[in-house]
């Protein structure tokens, strides 16, 4: 893959050093603040140190007050509560904290994920069927009801109420719920639009606990749930959602609960210093495995489950389809690649592929797999209770949703983000869809957005790369989108003359950088660039694209620069 570097915008000298006098921060450090826009100490402060009390009063939100009637009433009466979330991370996460919370206060409480294959995504009419059946006049939506019009309406007529709790943008109409909450309605004052369903969720169960006075802390312990699904659902880590995932994150690193505790030690990781990365690429999709191949509701049972030992018997059934999940993706992404070639879609500004074994599960992962190796606007679709379903992904700057929009004459149904959106389509209709989104894509995608960039935070010299800069560094963590890991540059450095591939297939590169100026020297990692073995051997002068990242081998630690991208000099 190659990459466009674009560097970040930079400040002045005098800039950078009135900060750094104010801070007592590094000059690097001090240019980020500037950077992220924290040049204000005490906004720096509280970026550097994210503080719960800085989380906002959920009352904010529209609906609040009445959702938090509505629910103190039926915990006061016992009544029956089905608590409905989403299939996956972030709906079973959702479902889990709301849950965990409540069931301090009520013992009617019935969690609900409607199956991914037979009902689909979001609110369906058999889950309003089994809340009849058991007799519930409550359904608690997590991530998902907003564009539930019809069935909030089903559920009126049994006699059912609708809190709703979701993160997605609204369509034109509000469902008729006694509570909509969700900080994209465009009459909503919440000044936090970020938030994930999860995040709403817990913003629900904060304004009870404020409303009726409960115990923090059983409120502050759901913050490693919420973490889990900030990270698995990429929503931006600013604002809100970063102090929720930092304190969250601390939980999962102190004391984890079961189901967590479970996944981490399966991945083979300890708690103590994992990270959000860590957090959406090993801990994420063991709780995803479970939803995409057997039901979301074992996700439920583990991040609910209180005994370790109980906890660690599902995380194993869930290990076992999480391995399962990659083996079918490799497979499929094979496949797929290859129909690019024999469909002659090479060319195309997008990529829209469907084949009726593919499994539905996996396909919104094959899409973001596609993207590594074509990257454009992705598609993939599978066929699905008659229809044909699709999960699709973007690249940086591509509004898909907005994309998806302009095809609605062709779409039965679709919803989601700009990055990330599913639809539903008629079987006969797939080459019309296919080829009107491929003219949508062409005409409106600026070229530049189908290079895949590199931001450069700053260009620094190896010698700027020191104990006290990795300090101020990890203060910059968590990071997600809207505060990347910062990538730094430094050019014109050599190979010591030992750099080689290592892993299988020599996909990686493996070297030591040195800057011939000052002699400093670095080791350095780069995943995946191990095809750039001979743009730096025989002591070529190369650029370095890389974050900075500590290695611990035997009880030391040294800095280890996590190449992105080389280019020659
Ligand atoms: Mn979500």
């Amino acid at each position: 893959m190659n990459y466009r570097w674009r560097k970040l915008p930079q400040f002045t000298d005098d800039e950078v050093a009135t900060l750094a006098e104010r801070t007592n921060a590094p000059e690097v450090i001090s240019r980020m603040l500037l950077q992220r826009n924290l040049s204000d100490l005490k906004d720096a402060r509280s970026f550097l140190r994210p503080d719960l009390t800085d989380i906002h009063d959920p009352f904010l939100m529209k609906d609040m007050d009445v959702a938090v009637d509505r629910l103190s009433a039926a915990l006061e009466t016992g009544e029956k509560v089905m608590i409905y979330g989403d299939y996956d991370v972030d709906g079973t996460t959702s479902v889990a904290t709301v849950y965990t919370f409540l069931r301090k206060y009520s013992d009617q409480l019935h969690p609900y994920i409607p199956d991914r294959y037979k009902e689909g995504y979001g609110v369906s009419t058999k889950g309003i069927d089994v809340a009849h059946e058991l007799g519930c006049s409550l359904i608690i939506a997590l991530d998902c009801g907003i564009k539930a019009i019809d069935k909030v309406a089903y559920a009126r007529k049994k006699g059912i109420d609708f809190i709703i709790c979701d993160h997605h943008r609204p369509g034109p109409e509000i469902p008729d719920a006694v509570a909509v909450l969700d900080p994209k309605r465009s009459d909503c004052a919440y000044p936090y639009k970020e938030l994930c369903g999860c995040g709403v969720g817990f913003k629900f169960m904060q304004a009870l606990t404020q409303h009726q006075n409960l115990d923090r802390d059983h409120l502050f312990d759901l913050l490693d749930l919420v973490a889990v699904a900030i990270g698995a659902d990429i929503v931006p880590i600013t604002g809100e959602n970063r102090i929720l995932a930092f304190h969250g994150l601390r939980r999962i690193n102190q004391s984890p609960r079961a189901g967590l505790a479970a996944c981490i030690e399966l991945a083979g990781r300890k708690p103590g210093n994992l990270t959000i990365e860590d957090v959406v690429f090993q801990i994420a999709p063991r709780i995803n495995a479970a939803g995409r191949i057997e039901h979301g509701k074992i996700a439920v049972d583990l991040l609910s489950e209180a005994d370790f030992d109980r906890a660690f018997e599902v995380a194993g059934r869930v290990q076992k389809h999480n391995e399962d999940r990659r083996k079918l993706d490799r497979n499929i992404t094979r496949e797929a690649l290859h129909m690019i070639e024999s469909e002659g879609l090479l060319d195309r500004k997008s990529t829209v592929l469907f084949h009726e074994n593919w499994h539905k599960g996996v396909i919104g992962i094959v899409a973001s797999k596609l993207i590594e190796k074509h990257y454009r606007p992705t598609i993939v679709f599978t066929e699905s209770n008659g229809l044909l379903a699709g999960s699709a992904r973007s690249v940086a700057g591509f509004d898909i949703y907005n994309a998806l929009d302009e095809c609605t004459d062709v779409l039965e149904q679709f919803g989601g983000h700009a990055f990330a959106a599913g639809m539903t389509l008629q079987k006969e209709r797939f080459e019309e869809f296919r080829n009107k989104f491929e003219e949508v894509v062409s005409t409106q995608i600026e070229e530049h957005m189908l290079t895949p960039e590199i931001v450069v935070d700053q260009e620094i010299e190896l010698n700027q790369i020191n104990r006290e800069l990795w300090k101020w560094l990890s203060w910059f963590a968590p990071y997600g989108p809207g505060n990347q890991n910062p990538i730094f540059a430094t050019t014109n450095v050599i190979d010591s003359g030992y750099a080689k591939g290592v892993g299988a297939d020599s996909a990686h590169l493996k070297m030591r950088v040195v800057d011939p100026k000052t002699g400093v020297a670095m080791d350095a990692i780069g995943f995946g660039l191990g095809d750039k073995l001979a743009m730096v051997q025989n002591e070529q002068p190369i650029h370095i694209a890389y974050h900075i990242g500590i290695n611990e081998w035997r009880g030391e630690k040294k800095f280890q620069l996590m190449l992105k991208d080389i280019k020659p000099a």
